[in-house]
This record gives C-alpha cells, structure tokens and sequence, in this order.
C-alpha cells in the first residue's frame, strides 16, 4: 500500500498554539480550526447540488419550533415520563444555552456530553449547538481511561454526565478527571449533582446569541471505533451532517408523521443520524426514547407510542426477531427496522420481515461519513443480501487492491471513498491523516467490500485492526497498549474470534516475561478493567503462548492467530 502525504493544498492543519485556535475574525475561510475540510471547489459544487443547505443545527430547531411549537419532539418514558414539544425544546435550548454562555462556554470550546437516553441529551446538545461549542460525544459505556483522554485532548472546558447510570456513579469519576485535567471548568449533572454542578440550574433567561456559528462550521466532535492506540475524534460540521440527514430521511421515508424509537445509545452516529434522532428531529417528526434497547423495554413503547421506525445492530436484531414470536405487545405500527454496525448475516435478515413484520433496511455507515441503505423498495434479495448503496449521487466509492489500484465491478478490495458528508481529514491527527485518506482526499474505510452490478456493497471483511462486537467497535491497538503496561506481559495481539450472537468477539494472545509467575486469564482482563476501560473493551477470552506465530518479515500473524482461536473454538463445540 503506497502512504501518501498529507492533502496540503487545502485549509492548513492548524497545531496546538493557543493563537491558531481562535476563530478567524473574517469568515472568509469556514472556522473549521485543528482539522483538514473539503477545498473550495468541492463545497462550492456541493452547495451548488443542493447537498448543503447552508442551515445549521440551532437554527434548524427554532424553524420548527415557530412551525409547529405545539407537535412533541421528545418523548423521555423515565419516572414519570416526559413529553417535550418543539416549542419547550427549543426553549430550554435557549435557556440552557444562556446558562452556558454565562459560564464562559464560548464558541469553538469543547464539551465532553456524556448521557443516556435521556430528553436532556437534546437540550444539551442543542444549546451547544446553538452557542457553537463542541459537543465530544462519548458513550454512557466509556470509563476513565477514555474519558480523561476526551478532555485532555479536546481540552474540554466542560462535562456533562448522569449522576447514575448503569449502577455506575459517573460523579466520582468526574471528580478524578476535573482534578487532572486543568481545562476543565464545570461538570454539569443531570440528577442528583453531588459535588457538582446541576444541569437543572445552570439554565438563564434566554439572551441573543451574537456570534453564532455559520452553517460550514464544526458542529460536534463524533467518535470513530478507531485501529490506533487512542480513539480518534471525527469533525463535522453543520452543512454535511445535516445534508447526511435529509438524505437519510429521503431514503427511509421518515417525514413529519414518523416516529423513531432510539433504542441505541443516542449518541452513536447510527441512531443519531441514520437518519436517528435528529432526523427524526428534522423532519419535524417525534423521537422516542428507549432507556435499554431489550425488547421488555422496547416493544410496550412500540405499542404505546405507535413506533414507525427504528435502528438496531445485529445482535439486538435477532434477540427482537426471537421475542416478537411471543409478544403479547402490538408491532404493527412499525413499517422499518434498520440493522447495521456490524455485519448482518443473511440468514438473519431474511427472519426479520417475517417475525416483525416491517420491512428490513440494512444499512452500512461509518462516523466519518459515507452512509450506505438497502431501498424500502428494493428487490428482497437486494435486501437480505447486501448491505445497500450511498445517500449521495456525490458520494465516490472506489473499491481496489493493496497498491491503491481500482478494481473491476464485483472483485473484492478496499473501500476508499470521498464525497458531500465524508471527512477529509480526523480532529488534530496530521500523522495519522496521511495514513488513513488518499492525497486525493479519499478516506481509507478499511473495509473490505464488493460491488455488485447494480453498485451496492457487499460488506466481506475489515483490513484495519479492529473487532467489531456486534457493532461495537475495539481497536485492537489500545486494548494491546493496556495490557503490555501488565509486569508479567511480555507481547500481546488482540484478535477476533467468531461468536455466534456478537458476530466477533476479543481474544487477547499474551506472552509472559522470562520467569514471570504464571498469571491466569482472570488477571488480565481484571488489570484492563482496573485502568478505567469500557466493559466492552475487556478481552473476552486470554490465551498464553510462548511466541506469535509470524509473517514472512516478522510481523505477529494475526491471521494465524485468529485462525488458531477459531479452529480452537471448533474443537471445544463439535462433539467427539
Ligand atoms: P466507525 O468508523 O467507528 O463509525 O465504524 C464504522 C464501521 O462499522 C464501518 O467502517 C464498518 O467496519 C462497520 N459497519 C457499520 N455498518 C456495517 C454493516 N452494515 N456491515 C458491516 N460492517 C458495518
Ligand atoms: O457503525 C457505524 O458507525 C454506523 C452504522 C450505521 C454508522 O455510523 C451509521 C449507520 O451512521
């Protein structure tokens, strides 16, 4: 594979001198600071489209708060259950916002959010949103070691968390990472503050906002599954997300009447805009809640709410195909259900339509752009068989081999692609960079696809250094750099191992140290969890050898090794 530099002849990456990163005075260049964007010839064609409407976020909600301030937006089912409409969203929006301003929260800074399935999730972001600071959207399952990272490298000036979640008191750990990280001004609480700061307080009486941000400006910070040692962190900015949701909702037919139920932690870029809340949100449409995605939870608000659309990974797919047999719930609101994150089998697929009763949507997408959907209209075996086509006519796929050489229609190769919502570059990552996108501005997905005749992708495999849990992403590279910091581990490989509900699942392949005492698997994945990992990044399983097998110069052969863990697993399951 040939390594190409960095694209320079775009806006200059910016690097960590407090001068560079203020917001230019003209706007003559979009304030997009610390991360390459399109050049000039690209957004002006892709505004030029049509693709970018030149809206942002902020102003999108106030839109259709004058428009229809009374249809609800929210339904938040905790407690005692909330129903927030478009006119009380966009005010505490307001409201919040004030409160954030009047607390130095300034455009361009970085927040940290934090939440579950929660209504204040929306009027957090929302405030941000409108202020133009940066929501870091990190998941309810991040822990220490990722959430320290977020706000040190982010140089979050706040944090905006649950007091509970989970049985996990997120307030003790937000206390621990305020003590280290010097930027970090306010923890914001919703529930029981402790320390801290309640979100419930902070809210003002609305003040205009004078310098908004521009509709080419960074909106948010997303979180890519990553290959590294530390995640990276995906800039987008209003004009492309919003275009990524429009079309989304073209595709899946959601408009005004839908309802979507985000089963999915809110803040993952699948339920989030795929087409996802805000979607949903955009379309003037009504946005449900899930606090757990199991169908005990799921199907009554199904039932309750008249649900029309909904996201899932594979995992929860099946569990829902399963339970919706025996379900005393009515599902017969529900028209779609799209599944992706992670490869879904055909054989699932072809369950879905028949157990739930609504038409299956596969949808392959990725945080750092290119979103891909079967058509509600499609041919069935399109469907089951295929995990969709992009949004954009703009979207570019290329699909070639080890040496960036594009392949024919149908062969098996690396998905690149560039287009009208995909990245050009990560937050603040220049080394990296060069690595992951094309001089051209391709971004390397790192999938292995194929395209048939009818240009839909076929997803067949993965070439980065990734597990991919029934959608949730572990890059192997972080969960290695932890493990080694263990005084008996010599070397570590972190592989996949086939799984029958998850799809794959971690397998940690250690050597110990010369003389090292012997340690059992319970040592390891207890000395990941200790360093403030996600329970998601624990290896599922450790296994201790005395060398990697290698490739022919030198390298660890992970393809042996995962080999050897599946041939393993085939042994213990198949009886003698
Ligand atoms: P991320 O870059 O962390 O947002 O993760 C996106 C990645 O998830 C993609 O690059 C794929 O590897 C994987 N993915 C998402 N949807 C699917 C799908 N439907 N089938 C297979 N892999 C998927
Ligand atoms: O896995 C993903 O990241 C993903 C899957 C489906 C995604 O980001 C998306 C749709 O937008």
């Amino acid at each position: 594979m040939t390594l190409e530099p960095p694209v320079t002849h775009e806006t200059p990456e910016t690097h960590a001198t407090p001068e560079s990163r203020t917001m230019p005075e003209t706007h003559d260049q979009p304030a997009i600071p610390d991360a390459p964007t399109w050049p000039a010839e690209y957004a002006e064609r892709y505004r030029a489209a049509g693709y970018w409407r030149g809206e942002t976020f902020g102003a999108m909600l106030r839109e259709r708060a004058l428009n229809h301030p009374d249809r609800v937006a929210i339904v938040d089912p905790a407690g005692a259950g909330r129903r927030w409409t478009y006119g009380q969203l966009d005010e505490r929006a307001d409201r919040l916002a004030a409160g954030f301003l009047a607390r130095g929260i300034a455009k361009g800074d970085r927040v940290v959010v934090q939440l579950p399935n929660v209504a204040e999730f929306f009027e957090t972001v929302f405030a941000l949103f409108r202020i133009g600071a940066l929501p870091v959207f990190a998941l309810p399952a991040h822990r220490e070691s990722e959430i320290r990272y977020f706000c040190e490298f982010t140089e979050a000036v706040a944090y905006v968390i649950p007091d509970v979640n989970g049985g996990f008191d997120h307030r003790e750990l937000a206390a621990k990472v305020r003590a280290e990280v010097p930027t970090l001004r306010d923890v914001f609480v919703v529930g029981d503050p402790g320390e801290h700061t309640a979100l419930a307080d902070v809210a003002r009486e609305p003040v205009a906002v004078e310098d908004g941000p521009r509709p080419d400006d960074l909106a948010f910070l997303q979180l890519s599954g990553g290959s590294t040692g530390v995640p990276k962190l995906i800039p987008r900015t209003h004009d492309d997300y919003i275009y990524s949701l429009w079309g989304s909702n073209e595709i899946c037919a959601v408009d005004e009447h839908s309802v979507y139920l985000c089963a999915l932690p809110a803040a993952h870029n699948f339920p989030l805009s795929s087409p996802g809340t805000l979607g949903a949100l955009y379309a003037g449409a009504r946005v449900v809640l899930a606090p757990q995605p199991s169908p005990d939870v799921a199907f009554p608000l199904i039932e309750r709410e008249r649900v029309t659309i909904t996201g899932l990974v594979p995992p929860l797919a099946l569990v829902w195909t399963e339970a919706a047999a025996t379900t005393s719930c009515d599902l017969s609101s529900l028209d779609v259900l799209l599944v992706g994150g992670a490869k879904f089998s055909e054989e699932a697929a072809r369950r879905v339509g028949p157990a739930i009763g609504c038409t299956l949507q596969q949808v392959f997408g990725m945080a750092e752009g290119l979103v891909n959907y079967t058509r509600l209209d499609d041919p069935y075996e399109t469907i089951v068989t295929t995990q969709g086509r992009p949004i954009s006519p703009d979207d570019e796929i290329r699909v070639v081999d080890d040496e960036d050489n594009d392949l024919p229609v149908g062969a098996t190769g690396h998905l690149l692609t560039r287009g009208p919502y995909t990245i050009r570059g990560y937050w603040r990552a220049p080394a990296h960079n060069a690595k992951s996108f094309t001089r051209d501005g391709f971004y390397r997905t790192g999938d292995v696809v194929r395209l048939t005749e009818d240009g839909y992708l076929v997803v067949e495999g993965r070439a980065k250094d990734q597990i991919n849990r029934g959608g949730e992403k572990v890059a192997a590279e972080e969960i290695e750099n932890h493990i080694l910091a263990h005084p008996a581990v010599h070397d570590v490989a972190i592989v996949s191992m086939p799984d029958d509900y998850l799809g794959e699942r971690t397998c940690a392949y250690v050597v110990l140290r010369d003389g090292a005492e012997p340690i059992r698997p319970v040592a390891v994945k207890k000395f990941v969890r200790e360093r403030g990992l996600a329970a998601y990044k624990v290896p599922d399983r450790v296994e201790f050898v005395d060398a990697f097998p290698q490739t022919g110069i030198g390298k660890i052969s992970k393809k042996d090794l995962r080999a050897a863990i599946a041939e393993q697993l085939r042994a213990q399951t198949t009886p003698r």
